[in-house]
């Protein structure tokens, strides 16, 4: 392999598409490797954890799980502090984007309904606002992004969440449900509105 290669289902959402922008925004030429679920449940057992995305590198084994996607892009192309501290606090507020439930939350397997829309109802209730506020007192005051005036990984991931959760895909949480943390939103506009981020929308229609 020559070229390096993100392998992800066919869709702009979630933590394949943070990583298709960082590598973009880096200027990586990778092969945008994307798998219908059919094709993915013979991928998966031959993946490093079983999920996706994942990224081969030339020259490299496999490599999962998005935050480590994404901060070696970061680190390898500057968009990542090279600040240690600075890192670890972007690399925190990765693992508490991932610490909020998305597509692979015990609600999606709920075949209740009632069930379901009543853990939902008390995600936004309490557990997704809580979640916002803390990650509101992280967000640097001026921005525009998480860090400052620069963007980096981290931004990508925050992109992908508040989207998803503006978007009122998941039933029974309403797309108003982070109006109270306007910081993440104004890093959602920011990062949204970014030249390079514009062109990738651009490019892929
Ligand atoms: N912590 C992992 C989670 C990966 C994950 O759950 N990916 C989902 C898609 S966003 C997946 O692989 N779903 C298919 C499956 O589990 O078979 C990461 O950050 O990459």
């Amino acid at each position: 392999m020559t070229k390096a290669r993100l392998t992800y289902f066919d869709a702009p959402v979630s933590r394949g598409e943070e990583c298709r922008l960082a590598l973009h925004l880096a200027g990586v030429d990778f092969e945008d490797h994307r798998l219908t679920r059919e094709q993915w449940a013979a991928v998966k057992p031959t993946t490093p954890f079983g999920s996706a995305p994942v990224l081969d590198w030339p020259g490299k084994p496999a490599l999962a799980q998005s935050n480590a996607i994404l901060t070696f892009v970061g680190r390898r192309y500057d968009l990542h502090p090279k600040d240690d501290f600075e890192a670890a606090r972007h690399e925190a507020m990765m693992g508490h984007v991932e610490d909020l439930p998305r597509g692979d939350h015990p609600t999606m397997r709920m075949t209740d309904e009632a069930e379901k829309k009543r853990a939902r109802e008390q995600l936004s209730a309490t557990y997704i606002p809580a979640w916002a506020a803390y990650a509101e007192r992280q967000i640097d005051a001026d921005g525009p992004f998480f860090g400052g005036a620069t963007v980096q990984v981290v931004d990508f991931k925050i992109l992908m969440i508040v989207r998803w959760l503006k978007s009122g895909a998941l039933d029974h949480v309403p797309g108003t449900v982070l109006d109270g943390a306007p910081r993440l939103h104004r890093v959602h506009d920011a990062v949204d509105a970014h030249p390079r981020v514009r062109d990738w929308y651009e490019k892929r229609g």
